[in-house]
């Protein structure tokens, strides 16, 4: 560990590296400065099997934290160093350091003191919206194709209902005593309410296509536990910025409403425990728009159909997941894909049903 750390371009003396436990995809390692007062460090492996272009990816993210600290040095913000965070290169200036075995390590300053909040609360999810509103408006002057993919097609409906597609094919070639193909078999109705929402829910990319619909750089991972937060409460700094892309805003918008404003949970096997939270939803969306000043008239009247997008993707890739045979996403047991799938289908519905109030919500607020 102190082999990987020496390399990097840190000036002050630190202690050894001790194992951070946040995330599922990177390892994170806490790098404490020896003395009060100086710099302490998160260094991360990151996982390339994921994230395939690393060179691209923390390309990205110098670009976007570069970008949002000028914004805020311009706004003559103080306490910057809490505000975005900041790469530490390596000796020879680059942004990760690549080992012999084929690993790839980066370096942050840490940000603290601050805290973060696993639960969303309706005053919690109205910062929360404020502060990934905010993130979005900095960089919406950013050119949406300056940052590459860094999971190329990640929130392509299209391309993932094609992904679908792929899976129902291969299960269906199997002999019908094969585990996958009998999944398949038997989640007939699945595939009929996915495949009557396709082309509806495919509208953002054609509309992209007519040159209707904008595409802005977004987070791509908006849970409440990707913002840290200030002795106060107050949101500082958004953090995990692997997934950090260009595409619509409906990306950030609906996916946070997927996870947050839902009475249930993501997996629940409990179908009647799921509705939409329309509490959390008005204090998201009121936070949001406070904040995301660029939106365009066809942006905002689309953000309750973001909402169950985000979802009906979401139903879809665990469904693929499922019809793959678990490959994807870390499972707790055999059908917990099917769960994942018939939970977020629930969640799709309930959207539906709730879309006059979402709208008259958005409505209101705009105003
Ligand atoms: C994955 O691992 P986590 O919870 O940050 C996935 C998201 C999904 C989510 C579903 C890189 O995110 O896109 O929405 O699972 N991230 C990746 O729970 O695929
Ligand atoms: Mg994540």
């Amino acid at each position: 560990m102190n082999e990987i750390l020496r390399h990097f371009a840190i000036t002050n003396e630190v202690v050894a590296p001790e194992p951070l436990r946040i995330g599922f995809i990177n390892d994170s390692f806490i790098v404490r400065a020896a003395r009060i007062g100086e710099k302490s460090y998160c260094m991360q492996r990151i996982n390339h099997h994921i994230f395939k272009d690393v060179e691209g990816l923390m390309r990205n993210i110098q670009l976007v934290t570069d970008h949002i600290r000028r914004k805020l040095e311009a706004a003559g913000e103080t306490d910057v160093e809490r505000k975005v965070l900041q790469l530490v290169p390596t000796k020879e200036g680059k942004l990760f350091y690549k080992t012999p075995q084929g690993d790839y390590w980066r370096l942050y300053v840490l940000v603290e003191p601050a805290t973060s909040q696993e639960k969303v609360t309706p005053a919690s999810a109205e910062l929360t919206g404020q502060a990934f509103g905010r993130f979005q408006r900095q960089l919406a002057d950013l050119p949406f194709d300056a940052l590459c993919e860094s999971i190329p097609n990640f929130h392509n409906m299209e391309y993932r209902l094609q992904q679908l597609d792929e899976a129902i094919s291969e299960a269906k070639a199997l002999p019908s005593s094969d585990v996958r193909r009998k999944r398949l078999d038997a989640c007939q109705d699945i595939i009929d309410e996915i495949d009557k929402r396709r082309e509806d829910m495919c509208l953002a990319e054609r509309l992209f296509r007519e040159g209707k619909l904008p595409k802005h750089i977004n987070h791509c991972d908006t849970k409440v536990n990707n913002v840290l937060f200030d002795e106060e409460g107050r949101p500082i700094c958004i953090v995990d910025l692997d997934t950090v892309m260009p595409g619509f805003v409906f990306s950030d918008f609906g996916d946070f409403m997927r996870t947050a404003a839902n009475t249930g949970a993501e997996d629940d096997p409990n179908l009647a425990n799921i509705h939409v939270d329309l509490d959390v939803f008005e204090s998201y969306a009121r936070g949001y728009l406070k904040e995301a000043t660029f939106l365009t008239d066809i942006e905002k009247e689309l953000l309750p159909y973001g909402c169950r997008l985000l979802s009906y993707m979401q139903t879809v890739r665990f469904f693929t997941d499922y019809i793959n045979g678990d490959t994807y996403y870390k499972i707790a047991y055999p059908e917990h894909n099917l769960v994942r799938t018939r939970a977020q289908l629930r969640l799709v519905q309930e959207q539906e049903n709730a879309e006059p109030q979402m709208k008259e919500i958005i409505c209101r607020l705009s105003k």
